[in-house]
């Protein structure tokens, strides 16, 4: 059963998106996914918000590029949570998105990831929903040890290597290190 929406502005967003299938697939999380634009399709963006609670949703991912009123305009409809994504697909490369997401004025918040950042915003979804789904609470617990083994020798070597530049660099300008 869906529990998440995945939401985008275009059918031209999928590529953008597809990290949050992958990731809610991975978690064992059900999802739909539906392509509106609050712009272009205004009423239906108005019915999937208002019906997406009792359709059993429990959380929307919308993801928008250019000027991004998506989530915005989705949050207005539902009391869901509202995770919006800013996808790089104009000319300012998100960063357009990035603001009409993250500067929502008071009182009907959007959650706001990275600029294409469709795995946070998933991984964000499954955090959500563990606090009241054990299997979540699992799979999410399960991603996050084996990112942690996974990245420990990457992170000794990097921390290695910006120790040795700092020393370089004080060496140049005379001080000790
Ligand atoms: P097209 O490729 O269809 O022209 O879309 C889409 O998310 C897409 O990134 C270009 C970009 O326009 C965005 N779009 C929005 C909205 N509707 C479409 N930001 C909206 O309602 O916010």
């Amino acid at each position: 059963m869906a529990v998440v929406g995945i939401v985008m502005g275009s059918k031209s967003d999928e590529k953008l998106m597809r990290p949050a299938m992958d990731t809610l697939e991975q978690m064992g999380i059900g999802y739909e996914v539906s392509v509106i634009s609050a712009h272009r399709n205004p009423e239906e963006a108005r019915e999937f918000g208002l019906s997406a609670e009792s359709r059993g949703l429990e959380l929307i991912i919308a993801g928008a590029g250019k000027a991004a009123h998506l989530p915005g305009v989705l949050a207005s409809w539902t009391t869901l949570p509202v995770i919006g994504v800013p996808l790089s697909s104009g000319s300012l490369m998100g960063v357009e998105s990035l603001y009409s997401m993250a500067e929502m004025p008071p009182g009907v918040p959007v959650a706001c990831v990275a600029i294409d950042g469709a795995k946070n915003a998933a991984l964000l979804a499954a955090s959500i929903l563990a606090l009241k789904d054990k299997k979540v609470k699992k799979a999410y617990q399960e991603f996050r040890r084996k990112q942690s083994e996974g990245a420990a020798p990457a992170t000794k070597r990097k921390c290695g290597a910006s120790r040795e530049k700092t020393a370089i660099a004080s060496k140049a300008k005379g001080k000790r290190t």
